[in-house]
């Protein structure tokens, strides 16, 4: 066990465990045994010293009274919140009973892990757990919730998740912010943009909602929902009408730039325009910024491809800096994403050898409801760690009625009694990464970290490797697998002779150093991943799959045909669900809101700060209005994934599609169609 935990006073250097990019290294201050303090890390390259107050706030979350000391089994109906405190030795023992018995009646395949990255440390997340359930021969969850269409898509154009260093954004002269709220989830890149601002560059938003991040803007362009890969096309005929590409670079770096061309006649400003709702003088004034500036950046968000289309509108985005040769240039190209740069060694983490049977079936995270509800043959058991899909999941009233099902086995392993939880039969406590020895992994910056325990475990709480130890120990796993200690699986992880970015890179020294940067060489000084080594904007790969080869606008599948296209992303103070049970974080959200053009909003007597209700076929909630010119009229936001609260009705996934995106299996939390109408008599609820 490292020194810190026995050191009850000083600083602690650490790493923030959320699923955010900035990945920023954390000074934990400590006083008498008790965290007093989270400040950023001023000797971090990327933090400097500067972190988000959703972090600042954490000691809260920490000891937060509601944390989960102890396992607990339900005593209630599923859904309501009645549980006893249970020994450790009664949940192992009920767990792994009921699954034995399960395996020999029904086959390893009735059990689903389902998990994600509430906690980003790779050991937890990569390592003890999928060992365990690659032995168990468990069915195995397809990753897809977060960003698997934009990474699908991204790849045919550029080979894989490889973009630029975000430290080399200071450079850069023009940053086109395409739907990503980066002043909430990625605030660092809007502190490099504002020191390339203080040397002239201009900042542009492209989003449906003029949030915090299109208010910083030098520039906001609103756009209609799921129509950027039209506007992206729209700059390219430009590009190429006009002049503006860079056909030394075209020739040298990319495949298919002349077939490009042609295909995107077809795309004028004013067709682009009725899809988008640009005006045709902003595409021109765009086109020519972008294709006149240099450097120019692309930070890629993760709005645009939760959408039917996201995985062909992230493959279009990502060709617009071969356009224009923006790659060659420092400060220039784009990131959707960097998160391959610093692969670890997967296999010798998550050991899939241990898996026999390699055809066990898997099952995307999306289709959480239909896996409960209607696949044969059936999940009986679902274990849940690292993620809260009662609330986080699309379809929330169809994952909800999975998870009702009296003859399901859930285990749900968090800090909180969380909805998933309330749902569940055993309840197990999860330790907060404080209290870890862990390494992480930035998919945005280029930086490698460590956390080791600062302190002692909260309660009886354990750490996700823990509980599988034990669970393998119970299930009569014997591979040494099940016995390596954290600081080894880190060792295993780090050893990988295929990553040489990884190189030098080791357990010791990450312990001494702290955060150590990969070794990552410029994007074109090698041959990309794709299949002809170049940037490819006509992908042949694609087009043996089914997809049209050059970029396309495909529009949004119809999702009915109620008035509104609902937007529920993400909010400034929470993570997701995360934070949403801790008071301090909910009293600094206030209340969720869905915003609304003023046009709409009186043509149905809507007033600002009315609740309001919002409906479809799947489900209802009920926000208060916040109107205004924020969003284009036929366009609904909210933000924020809200915990339950007796009598609300705040889960926003109620309304959201269980569709799969074009790719990756991806979802589109943001192609659903809502209405909105006024609540009789609650004008006063809503103004509290
Ligand atoms: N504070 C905070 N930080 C977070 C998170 C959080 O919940 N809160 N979540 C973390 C996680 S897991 C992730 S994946 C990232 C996500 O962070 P981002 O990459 O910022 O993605 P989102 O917030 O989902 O959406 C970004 C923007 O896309 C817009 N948008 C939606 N549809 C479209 C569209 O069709 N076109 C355009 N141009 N814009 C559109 C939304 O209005 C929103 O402003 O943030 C991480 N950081
Ligand atoms: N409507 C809508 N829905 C969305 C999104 C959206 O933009 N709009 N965004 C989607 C995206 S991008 C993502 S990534 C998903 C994220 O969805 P989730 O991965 O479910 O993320 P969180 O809601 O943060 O829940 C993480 C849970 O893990 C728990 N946890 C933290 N650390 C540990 C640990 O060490 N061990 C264990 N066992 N548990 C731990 C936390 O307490 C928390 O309850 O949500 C998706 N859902
Ligand atoms: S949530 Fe993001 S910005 Fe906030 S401390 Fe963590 S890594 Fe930094
Ligand atoms: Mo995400």
């Amino acid at each position: 066990m490292p020194a810190y935990t026995t050191q009850p006073t000083g600083i602690f250097p650490s790493v923030c465990p959320l699923d955010c990019p900035d990945q920023c290294g954390l000074l934990v201050h400590k006083q008498d045994g008790t965290i007093t303090k989270i400040e950023g890390d001023l000797a971090h390259p990327i933090t400097q010293g500067a972190i988000c107050n959703k972090v600042r706030n954490m000691p809260e979350r920490i000891y937060d009274p509601n944390r989960l000391q102890y396992p607990l089994k339900r005593i209630g109906k599923k859904g309501e919140n009645q549980f006893e405190r249970i020994s450790w030795e009664e949940a192992i023992e009920t767990i792994t009973s009921n699954w034995k018995k399960l395996i020999s009646t029904q086959g390893p395949e009735s059990i689903l892990p389902y998990h994600f990255y509430g906690n980003m440390g790779r050991v937890g997340t990569e390592g003890m757990n999928l060992r365990f359930f690659n032995r168990m021969g468990a069915s195995r969850l397809e990753l897809t919730i977060c960003q698997a269409a934009g990474t699908e898509g991204y790849g045919y154009t550029m080979g894989g998740s490889f973009g630029i260093d975000p430290e080399d954004t200071i450079h850069s002269k023009l940053f086109i912010m395409w739907g990503i709220n980066a002043v909430s989830t990625n605030m660092h890149q809007v502190v490099l943009a504002e020191k390339a601002r203080k040397n002239g560059a201009k900042i542009v938003v492209i989003d449906v909602h003029k949030n915090q991040t299109g208010r910083w803007a030098d520039w906001f362009i609103p756009i209609l929902p799921g129509t950027d890969t039209a506007l992206a096309l729209g700059m390219m005929h430009i590009l190429f009408a006009e002049k503006m590409v860079d056909e030394a670079f075209l020739r040298e770096y990319t495949v298919g730039f002349e077939e490009l061309r042609e295909h995107v006649r077809q795309y004028d400003p004013h067709t682009v325009s009725a899809i988008t709702g640009v005006p045709v003088d902003d595409i021109y004034r765009l086109t020519r910024m972008y294709g006149q500036t240099s450097p120019s950046f692309i930070r890629i968000g993760n709005g645009p491809q939760h959408h039917d289309n996201g995985g062909m509108c992230i493959r279009t985005i990502s060709c617009l800096p071969a356009l224009t040769g923006q790659w060659q240039v420092k400060g220039g190209g784009a990131i959707k994403g960097n998160g391959e740069y610093l692969y670890h060694n997967g296999s010798a983490l998550a050991r899939p050898d241990l898996l026999q049977n390699k055809e066990t079936r898997e099952i995307n995270m999306n289709l959480l409801g239909e896996a409960l509800l209607e696949l044969n043959p059936p999940v009986h058991s679902l274990y849940v760690y690292n993620s809260n899909p009662a609330v986080v999941a699309p379809h929330a009233n169809k994952v909800r009625s999975g998870l009702e099902r009296e003859d399901l086995f859930t285990v749900v392993h968090d800090l909180f009694l969380t909805e998933t939880a309330m749902y569940a039969d055993i309840v197990l406590p999860a330790t907060s990464s404080l209290e870890n020895t862990d390494f992480y992994r930035s998919y945005w910056h280029h930086y490698v970290q460590i956390q080791e325990p600062v302190i002692e475990p909260y309660g009886e709480s354990k750490s996700n490797v823990e509980v599988f130890r034990l669970l393998a120990q119970a299930m009569g796993y014997e591979e040494q697998a099940f016995r390596d200690t954290e600081a080894e699986m880190i060792r295993q992880a780090l050893d990988h002779p295929n990553n040489p970015v990884l190189e030098g890179i080791t357990y010791e020294g990450l312990v001494e150093k702290q955060f150590m940067k990969g070794n990552v060489k410029p994007l074109l000084s090698e041959k990309l991943r794709t299949p002809s080594g170049k940037i490819e904007l006509y992908s042949a790969l694609m087009e043996s799959r089914g997809y049209p080869p050059l970029p396309t606008y495909i529009p949004l599948v119809e999702d009915g045909d109620l008035p509104f296209l609902f937007i529920p992303a993400p909010n400034h103070n929470f993570l997701n669900s995360t934070f949403s049970h801790n008071e301090k974080h909910v009293r600094m959200e206030k209340v969720p809101r869905l915003h609304m053009n003023v046009a709409d909003a009186s043509a149905l007597g809507i007033a600002d700060g009315d609740m309001v209700r919002v409906w479809n076929e799947r489900g209802e909630c009920e926000l208060v209005a916040a109107v205004g010119e924020n969003v284009l009229p036929g366009v609904v936001v909210s933000q924020g994934l809200w915990a339950d609260v007796p009598g609300g009705k705040r889960l926003v996934n109620a309304l959201t599609p269980d569709r799969i995106a074009d790719m990756g299996g991806g979802a589109t939390f943001f192609s659903g169609r809502v209405n909105v109408g006024t609540i009789p008599n609650t004008a006063e609820k809503a103004n509290k």
